[in-house]
């Protein structure tokens, strides 16, 4: 074994890029790299150039010689009645090679294709995800949770032939009827002018069709007949360039055309498995759960690329964590041994909430704790780590976004001292700096937040935005970019969109977006989303969109929307206004309150002011509102919410 240290000082800053080999000889290359980092057009980097790889083959095959009996995936459904599933890599392989083969063959996927998914957490959701890596097909996975209308969006916007869905899941206990909402997803990406053809249509229970809306003939198809006409197909993985696009995840920005963000084969691949490596200390006889959605990044990367690279045994849970009770979680844990266990705050405050004590009850142990998504409050987190931890567990807070591929800061498990809210500093090979708003580095120990950005290029950072470059460069690269003529790394620093504060030890602290997107219980939904999904309901004239604080979700949404001259208010336009939001965006996104308003708090350009309507809603107080075109306004909209309130 090497010296821990000595390996971990490869990656200090001198031996960029070089490091980075240390994540990719983790991996089976077909061909090795020529260049670790191309970065000679920035900020559109390349790695591991010249080195040719399949993610499938690396995630799959290559463990079928030594772990082919083993438990790739187990899979525990919501109903506590049905049987736990273990899928062996040996297994998994079958059934990738088979879904491969009905994509290719009867839906003529090809290299390069898109592919979009609206899966709930089933095993098919990674079989797909690999089938579509094992043919150089590019997968687009929109979290099952979200609306037709909005996977409908994200197919036109990737311009997918083909949707990937399930009759039904388990969510509280109710078979939730999911087609329904493929039938919107295909009616919304015609309405934006392109044509899903084909839908495969998993079935829960195969054999029985669980949803009311009918299969639509030559369009509709249930992949389990498709299935019995592929069976024992092998389908050889396709050799990938290390740049090829891997998948597409769509993540909210400023304006309401959502932003798929570009995910690499051979830099992605390469990151997710040194950071499951060395921050979730997966090793081959643990049992890993990450507690999470795949439709989230945290899924791709923490259940599905980074373990399964590493040829681990990987968990995944269909249903709602505190179902039927809230001692849910701990007894999968207890039943399947888990060691090692990865969720969101959001989870943690609930389970916290109604069942404080439930962990007690229950005989796991686990070696090592996650949390992602959110700030997690210094109290829940000490519940996290003295309860539902046993004391016993090493807690890593992890900080990363959609576009990071893996984490950004966090500290090593049992190495570097864990401390409640702060996230640590950044990871192996990441060097995060803070800028105030002139782009002057803020220092650490100065109390002062700022704009946290990434120095240096990564392996795991997204290529680019979907058919959205300019947006690319300009969303992250433009705000700190010294020179746009400069071709050195160095003058490119990655702009993350959260506040931070960095204390004398060197930790960051995560504060939140500091640009126009809401973080509820770990869902990044964009204003513009919200506001956009508002205005179309008829007597809405503008609408606002502000985070409130939540005790369970982190943050909730309210909406703040005023009516067409000569309209009155009503209950009913709040209710179709919540109810647009559900249809447009989805249940997540369900506002805790509509507010009707005479008028919005704007700047003298007409700008909306959600942070003045955030602090009336948050605070009630909302300091210095001289530069409002319309201060007035202000007082109303207090004297309104609090009479209501
Ligand atoms: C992985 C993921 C990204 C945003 C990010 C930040 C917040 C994530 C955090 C955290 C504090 C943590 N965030 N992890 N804030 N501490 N450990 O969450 O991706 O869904 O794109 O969200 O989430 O605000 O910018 P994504």
């Amino acid at each position: 074994m090497r010296p821990i240290r000595l390996f971990f000082e490869r990656f200090s800053e001198q031996y960029f890029p070089d490091c980075f080999k240390e994540y990719a000889e983790l991996l089976t290359w077909d061909s090795y790299w020529h260049t670790i980092l191309d970065s000679s057009n920035p900020p559109f980097w390349k790695w591991f150039v010249g080195g040719r790889l399949n993610a499938c083959y690396n995630c799959v095959d290559r463990h079928l010689a030594t772990r082919h009996n083993e438990a790739a995936l187990i899979w525990v459904p919501e109903p506590e009645g049905e049987t736990t599933q273990a899928i062996t890599y040996q297994e998994l392989y079958q059934q990738v090679n088979e879904f491969a083969a009905v994509l290719r063959e009867f839906c003529g996927v090809e290299t390069g294709d898109r592919v979009t998914f609206h899966l709930p957490m089933v095993p098919q959701l990674p079989v797909a995800m690999l089938a579509c890596a094992r043919l150089g097909a590019i997968h687009s996975e929109v979290f099952g949770g979200f609306s037709g209308a909005a996977c409908g969006d994200r197919a036109a916007d990737a311009t997918s032939h083909v949707l990937v869905t399930m009759d039904g899941y388990y969510r509280n206990g109710q078979l939730v009827d999911h087609k329904a909402k493929a039938d919107e997803a295909v009616a919304t990406a015609h309405e934006r002018g392109h044509e899903i053809d084909k839908v495969l249509v998993w079935r829960r229970h195969p054999g029985s069709y669980g949803s009311q809306s009918p299969m639509v003939e030559g369009r509709d198809f249930f992949v389990d007949e498709l299935l019995a006409e592929q069976r024992g197909k092998v389908v050889d993985p396709v050799s990938m360039p290390a740049e090829a696009p891997l998948f597409l995840m769509y993540t909210s920005g400023t304006t309401a055309r959502p932003k798929g963000c570009q995910h690499s084969t051979g830099g992605y691949l390469a990151y997710v498995a040194g950071t499951s490596k060395y921050y979730q200390d997966i090793h081959p006889d643990d049992t890993y759960w990450c507690c999470a959605d795949i439709g989230w990044i945290t899924g791709h990367s923490y259940i599905v690329y980074g373990p399964l690279a590493l040829g681990t045994t990987s968990v995944m849970y269909e249903g709602a964590p505190a179902y039927p009770d809230p001692g849910r979680v701990w007894r999968i844990a207890e039943r399947l041994g888990v060691s090692i266990f990865h969720t969101a705050p959001t989870t943690i405050r609930m389970l916290r909430k109604l069942g404080p004590d439930e962990p007690g009850k229950y005989h796991y142990r686990f070696k090592h704790m996650t949390t992602v998504g959110e700030p997690i409050e210094p109290e829940v987190w000490r519940w996290y780590y003295e309860t539902a931890g046993k004391r016993e567990a090493a807690i890593v807070d992890t900080w990363w976004q959609t576009e990071n591929g893996g984490f950004l800061g966090s500290t090593l498990p049992a190495l570097q001292p864990m401390k409640p809210g702060s996230c640590g500093p950044g990871v192996l090979g990441i060097y995060p700096v803070i800028y105030d708003e002139d782009g002057n580095t803020v220092e650490a120990g100065s109390g002062q937040a700022g704009n946290i950005c990434i120095r240096n290029p990564w392996p795991g950072i997204f290529q680019t935005i979907w058919g959205q470059p300019e947006r690319f460069v300009e969303t992250y690269y433009q705000k700190y970019c010294r020179d746009p003529e400069s071709k050195d790394w160095h003058d490119w620093p990655y702009f993350a969109g959260d506040g931070a504060v960095q204390a004398a030890d060197g930790y960051f602290r995560i504060l939140g977006r500091v640009d126009d997107v809401i973080n509820v219980a770990g869902h990044r939904l964009g204003t513009k989303e919200l506001e956009s999904a508002s205005l179309t309901v008829e007597e809405i004239a503008e609408a606002a969109a502000v985070p409130v604080v939540d005790e369970l979700r982190g943050r909730a949404v309210e909406m703040y929307v005023s009516l067409k001259p000569g309209l009155k208010p009503s209950k009913d336009i709040e209710d179709r206004v919540a109810q647009a939001i559900d249809r447009e965006i989805g249940k997540i996104a369900r506002p805790k309150n509509v507010w009707v308003v005479t008028d919005m708090p704007k700047t003298r350009s007409g700008k909306i002011m959600r942070r003045v309507i955030a602090s009336i809603s948050n605070f009630g107080d909302v300091g210095d509102v001289s530069t409002l075109a319309n201060p007035e306004i202000v007082d109303d909209i207090r004297h309104h919410i609090q009479s209501d309130k």
